[in-house]
């Protein structure tokens, strides 16, 4: 009988032992997310003459997805999939915001950080949010309710909406950061503030000139869209967003000790403004894009040696992508088109950002994790909207009930299977369907380009658009016509999916 009672206690001491083994095992998860990087952007994917040699490494000690996708070509949407495990078109709400709009993601809602609290992680946004504040009528002189801590992070430091849209803030926890309440910082889409200078009014005080919209008001020489007043001492230097977004990475990475922690590392480049520090500028010969994507994966690479000197390097999953295809002018003289040579942003793929054509949401995907995960290249279709399930499995959660597939497998062994079929998002909510090399895109009124000046496809046709991507990745050749039957099988399953597709 004693010898039985000891047996079960040391069973009972094993067993607890080895869930702490477990729970310690829990690896810590970055996602590091650029803003409008192509999928040719990433020289380890061998299509562009830009070069990237710390994403590279990325690339070259983990896996690199040629199929890996963003579900949407603008931000908001993509970003909002990230963090629901929903597709962006199931909320009508979820589309580019404004920099004053409210928090998009319901309060109530079970997000990816979410989940990862519940598994014991410390979580943490930092850089780039553009997924709205506040209730509505945000006041930026007190604490903003409805912030990314409410849906899930433990710590967040953020810009509110994207480089070019107003306030020009950063946003730590709630609060406003370096604002000095003798000068309260006012915020307006609609209207100027009277005696604000703004880019249309005062080119004058401009070093960089916009191209299209961007011409309200101007803060550190750049003009943007929407108008602010006050708040001086609060607005940011564009040459400083780099280093400040990636400074605060280290030090939250340096002070997690006691939990596994998930970092959401929003990086503000390539998007426009592209304004580098004075260490990058020039750099390239690219103009300002190349050198703010040169700046990009310096931060990258400081990242990665951060990681290394703290010993983290065997304990944390990577995972590198862009919340959207490439774009060259998006709205300032930066001589993007001037200047890019033979690089090709989008590589072979056709459109980009904003576009239904596949550079629109086919962007650099990479997965790390030293000791891990085998180094080498993946075919699985994988969409960021996967990342949720595949955490959830990752740190024994439940999986979700959304649209999220867990594709744990496949990010941590490049022969695994990917999924099997995937919806993409152009603009407007206007979706396109992959299954296997085909893709299929419902006829859509709407321009061809994209109608306020940027010079990339929208995707849009009359005609129904059915491409075998695997025989021409360019979609040069529409076989709908040649093709009937797959087009019909395609449609039907896309419509079970998607319901009443828009026109
Ligand atoms: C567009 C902006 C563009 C960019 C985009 C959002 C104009 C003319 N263009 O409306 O510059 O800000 O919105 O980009 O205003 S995203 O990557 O955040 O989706
Ligand atoms: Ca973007």
């Amino acid at each position: 009988m004693k010898k039985n009672i000891a047996f079960i206690v040391i069973a009972f001491l094993l067993a607890s032992c080895q869930s702490n083994l477990n729970k310690q095992r829990l690896p810590n998860i970055i996602v590091i997310m650029a803003d409008d990087l192509g999928y040719g952007d990433v020289s380890a994917y061998g299509q562009g003459t830009l070069q990237t040699p710390n994403i590279d490494r990325i690339a070259n000690e983990g896996i690199r997805f040629t199929n890996g996708y963003a579900t949407s070509a603008t931000c908001t949407p993509s970003r909002y999939s990230l963090l629901t495990g929903d597709y962006p078109w199931r909320n009508k709400k979820a589309q580019v915001l404004a920099g004053d709009a409210p928090l998009l993601i319901d309060t109530s809602s079970v997000t990816l950080p979410k989940m990862l609290q519940k598994a014991g992680y410390a979580t943490a946004v930092i850089g780039k949010w553009h997924l709205g504040l506040g209730g509505g009528n945000v006041n930026w002189n007190t604490y903003i309710p409805q912030n990314p801590n409410d849906v899930g992070f433990d710590y967040s430091y953020i810009m509110a909406a994207t480089n070019d849209r107003v306030p020009n803030v950063y946003v730590e926890d709630g609060y406003v950061e370096n604002l000095d309440l003798n000068d309260s910082l006012f915020v307006n889409y609609r209207k100027n503030f009277e005696g604000e200078p703004t880019g249309r009014e005062n080119p004058e005080l401009l070093k960089v000139m916009y191209s299209h919209g961007h011409d309200g008001s101007i803060n550190n020489g750049v003009s943007r869209i929407g108008f602010q007043k006050g708040g001086k001492s609060a607005q940011w230097i564009d040459e400083d967003m780099a280093d400040r977004f990636l400074q605060h990475s280290q030090k939250y990475i340096k002070e997690q000790k006691d939990k596994p922690f998930f970092l959401y590392y929003a990086l503000h480049q390539p998007h426009v403004p592209r304004v580098p520090h004075s260490r990058f500028a020039g750099t390239t010969g690219m103009g300002p894009r190349g050198d703010a994507i040169a700046e990009a994966d310096w931060c990258v690479g400081e990242l990665l040696n951060t990681l290394e000197a703290e010993g983290l390097m065997e304990n944390t999953l990577i995972v590198f992508t862009s919340d959207n295809g490439p774009v060259l002018d998006d709205g300032y003289e930066d001589q993007s088109h001037e200047l890019i040579g033979d690089h090709r942003p989008g590589g072979q793929l056709r459109g980009g950002k904003y576009s239904l054509f596949e550079a629109g949401t086919r962007v650099p995907f990479l997965c790390m994790w030293k000791g891990q995960v085998k180094a080498g290249v993946s075919e699985a279709l994988i969409s960021q909207v996967d990342l949720f399930s595949s955490f959830a499995q990752l740190t024994n959660q439940p999986l979700p009930q959304n649209d999220s597939k867990n594709l744990l497998n496949a990010l941590t062994d490049k022969n695994a299977e990917g999924r099997g079929e995937l919806v993409i998002e152009g603009l407007g909510h206007r979706t396109a369907y992959r299954k296997g090399n085909w893709v299929l895109i419902p006829p859509y009124k709407g321009s061809k380009m994209v109608p306020w000046g940027v010079k990339n496809e929208t995707g849009f046709d009359s005609e129904i658009q059915l491409y075998n991507i695997q025989n021409d990745p360019g979609q040069k050749e529409n076989l709908s016509a040649k093709e009937p039957g797959i087009v019909d099988e395609l449609l039907k399953e896309y419509q079970a999916i998607v319901g009443e597709q828009k026109k």
